[in-house]
Order: structure tokens, then C-alpha cells, then sequence
């Protein structure tokens, strides 16, 4: 596979970005090799520098639930950019985007638009913060919230992928004002609570685990937090960065039936333009600046052009209602993956829900960072790279997530299935 462009515009790239990217995990440091620049995307396939086109399974790490370039949502932004591209005033259509998302997420009351993830979280965890008059916040080890300085020791996504156990940067004041806890482990959070209790603002989870791989509540895990929040007057904050719309039209709390005091969205809601979400109860929510004292703004927040990406994937989603398709192809992949091994004798465990999976590398089941982390990852990076030459891009990092969109029809599932069984029998 010819990858002579990737490898120049890499090396011009290192001059003047750290590691050649924007984000960390896009670097490929954990699987090695050279990052493929990519140039375009169509439905379920990404094409690189060098001509060559991939089955992307990355799906920019969760926004591209219908693909590459719907041709609803490429309108709505060329439109909103027609129309002017911000204005830093209130527009109608900003509204409308939160009304569409509080129709999926009812327990969003109350919601802002601002610009990513990181800041959803960063927002939420102040509003709780200011909500309880507590400073401690209980997250757990193998969960990514984002860059805020508050979440970065003990992380997933990046941080695990690059073995990072905490970031270099971060005062002991504040990273001391992170519990960890272990992911499917209540005892952990109540031995916490019992210490802690009354300082503990919040509770952050990923309700369906996406940055260690995909890791699944186990029965009664969130049910657990919810109860234990009540009891010690904490709040439950669901990051469904990656879920919100993923894994149903409500998340991960529609599908499991556990209902968070606030939310964070993210990618699918931004229609692949920057923009995210945090929103919960109304009272809790009424704190936030100008009605109450807890600030933050945004120059961009609600951007017009994000916004139209957003409600035109929104009411895509709406439209089509795509999940039991998802399901089902979701499922297939797994099955086909697992099948591979298999015939290849290679130990692995697919951890799925819906459309977001991780194949571990790793013999037995993974439901928490430790078990994660037991994960062969240079067996993980050797599967990578088999099935990058033979055209499929899977996340270049065990500890992520493989996300198919509805543009991966049976027929695209099949062929990503054939390339596993070839790539897992030439693993060394
Ligand atoms: P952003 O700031 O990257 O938009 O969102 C942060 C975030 C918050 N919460 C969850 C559950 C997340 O998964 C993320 C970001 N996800 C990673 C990939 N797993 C982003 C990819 C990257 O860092 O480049």
C-alpha cells in the first residue's frame, strides 16, 4: 500500500504540530507506522492522501452515525455558512436544536450548546459543584471526560492508549479532587462514599464504557449509582459523549433505564462540526450563568453552522431511526470478528453494544480497566495494521472503540468480515 504522501505531509506536520496532530490518540504512537492523512469521506469509506480508500470504522471517534457526508447535513452547513457563519447573538435555531435533543434526552430539562466534550464536562461538573457546594467528584479509572485538568490522571482514551497515567500540567490541588473508582465495582464507590460522602459533588460515568474499548455496565452497576447519589445527596452525571444517539435515540440511559441528574453530549449532536452539550434537572441547571452564578460562555457556543449540522443529522436520525439496523449489523461484526479468531486461534474477547465494539486482545472478559489493560495490544497493533493494508481502519489504539455507521450495509459488514479472517490468520 503506497503511503509515500501520508508519510511526507506526517513529517511536515511534526514541524509545527506536537506529534504531527491535533489530538494525541490520531498519531498512531500506540500502534506504530505512519498516520494516514485523510482527504475525503463518502458513506463508509474514508480515502487517504495516497489514493487509497478504507472502511472506516473510526467514524471520527463517534459523530459519523450516518457516514461520511450526509447529503442532508453537507446542505444544512453549506446553507447556515451561506447565511453567515456566527453571529455571537441568540438564533432561532439554536433552540430548536435544544428542543430536538431534550425530545430524545427528556431528563435534559435544561440544556446549553457549547463547543466539545471536554467543555460539556468541564461545564456540568462546576454546575454540580455549585449545585451541592462540594468540591469532590467520583469518576472511574479507564473513563475519558475530556482534557479539563480535573479528569486527566487515571484516564482512558488517549491517556491509556499513550500509557499516560496522569497529565504532567495538573496541579496536585486539583487532581486531588478526583476519586477513582474501579468501573462495575459498587463496593469501591460505597467505600468512597462512606469516606467522602458529603464532599462528594457528583458521580461521573460513562454509562456504556467507550474509552477503555467498549466496556458494558454489568447488571445493576447504574442502578448502584443512582441509589448511592441519592442517598448521599451526590449528582449523577452521565457522559454520553459517545452514547447520546449512539446507542439509542436517548443513550445509554433510554437503553438501560437509569435517569442521570445531567447529561453530556457530544459528537453525533455536532453532526461532525464542533459541538456539545450539557443539560440535567432545571433547578440544578438555573444556577448556570446569566440566571445564576455559575459561569461559562462561549464564543462559539451554539455556532450556526454546527447547529445546522446538528439538527440536520438530528432529524435525519429521527427519520430514518436507524438503531435496530445498527443492532443488527453491530451484532454481525461482532459474531464475524469473533469468528475469525477463532479460526485463527487467537484469544480475543468483542465487547459490543449496538453499533460501538472493541475486540480485545486479551483471553478472558474485560468489564473494567484492569482487565483492559491485560489486553495484548501488540497483538492489537499487528491486527491494525493487517487490516489497514487489506482497506479497513480500525481505531488505532486498543483501548478505543470500532464504530459502524448505517452506511456499512450487510454487504460492507461481509467484506470487513473477510478482512478479519484473513488479517487475524496472518497475525504472527
Ligand atoms: P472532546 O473534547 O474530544 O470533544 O470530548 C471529550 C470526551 C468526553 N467524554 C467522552 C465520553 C469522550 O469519549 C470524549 C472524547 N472521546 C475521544 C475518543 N474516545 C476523542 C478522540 C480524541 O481525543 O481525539
Amino acid at each position: 500500500m503506497k503511503t509515500t504522501r501520508s508519510r511526507a505531509l506526517f513529517e511536515r506536520a511534526k514541524k509545527i504540530l506536537p506529534g504531527g496532530v491535533n489530538s494525541p490518540v490520531r498519531a498512531f504512537r500506540s500502534v506504530g507506522g505512519t498516520p494516514r492523512f485523510l482527504v475525503k469521506g463518502r458513506g463508509p469509506h474514508a480515502w487517504d492522501a495516497d489514493g487509497n480508500r478504507y472502511i472506516d470504522l473510526v467514524g471520527s471517534w463517534g459523530p459519523l452515525i450516518l457516514g461520511h457526508a450526509p447529503p442532508a447535513v453537507v446542505k444544512a452547513i453549506a446553507g447556515a455558512a451561506a447565511r453567515g457563519s456566527t453571529f455571537g447573538a441568540p438564533t432561532p435555531a439554536e433552540t430548536e436544536l435544544a428542543e430536538e435533543i431534550r425530545r430524545a434526552v427528556p431528563s435534559m430539562q435544561k440544556l446549553r450548546l457549547v463547543s466539545s466534550g471536554t467543555e460539556a464536562v468541564m461545564s456540568a461538573v462546576r454546575v454540580a459543584r455549585g449545585f451541592t457546594k462540594r468540591e469532590l467528584v467520583l469518576k472511574f479509572d479507564g473513563g475519558y471526560h475530556g482534557h479539563s485538568d480535573g479528569f486527566l490522571s487515571k484516564g482512558g482514551s488517549g491517556l491509556a492508549t499513550l500509557g499516560i497515567p496522569a497529565s504532567a500540567g495538573v496541579p496536585a490541588a486539583i487532581a486531588g479532587l478526583a476519586l477513582t473508582a474501579r468501573y462495575n465495582d459498587l463496593a469501591s464507590v460505597e467505600a468512597y462514599f462512606r469516606k467522602h460522602g458529603r464532599r462528594i459533588a457528583a458521580v461521573v460515568v460513562e454509562p456504556v464504557a467507550g474509552n477503555m474499548g467498549v466496556v458494558v455496565p454489568c447488571e445493576g452497576f447504574l442502578e448502584g449509582l443512582r441509589r448511592l447519589c441519592d442517598r448521599w445527596g451526590s449528582l449523577l452525571l452521565f457522559d454520553e459523549v459517545i452514547t447520546g444517539f449512539r446507542v439509542a435515540y436517548g443513550g445509554a440511559q433510554a437503553l438501560l433505564g437509569v435517569k442521570p441528574d445531567l447529561t453530556t453530549l457530544g459528537k453525533i449532536i455536532g453532526g461532525g462540526l464542533p459541538l456539545a452539550s450539557y443539560g440535567g434537572r432545571a433547578d440544578i441547571m438555573s444556577l448556570v450563568a446569566p440566571d445564576g452564578p455559575v459561569y461559562q460562555a462561549g464564543t462559539l457556543s451554539g455556532n450556526p453552522c454546527a447547529v445546522a449540522a446538528g439538527l440536520a443529522l438530528l432529524r435525519e436520525l429521527r427519520r430514518l431511526n436507524p438503531w435496530a439496523a445498527l443492532e443488527a449489523r453491530g451484532r454481525r461484526l461482532a459474531e464475524g470478528l469473533l469468528d475469525a479468531a477463532r479460526r485463527a486461534r487467537v484469544p480475543i474477547t468483542v465487547n459490543a453494544v449496538g453499533s460501538m465494539m472493541t475486540a480485545f486482545f486479551a483471553p478472558g472478559l474485560v468489564t473494567d480497566w484492569d482487565s483492559a489493560a491485560k489486553s495484548d495490544t501488540k497483538r492489537y497493533s499487528a491486527f491494525f495494521h493487517a487490516m489497514l493494508q487489506r482497506g479497513v481502519m480500525m481505531a488505532p489504539s486498543q483501548f478505543e472503540a470500532a464504530f459502524l455507521s448505517a452506511a456499512h450495509s450487510d454487504a460492507v459488514v461481509t467484506q470487513i468480515i473477510r478482512a478479519a479472517r484473513a488479517a487475524m490468520s496472518a497475525l504472527p
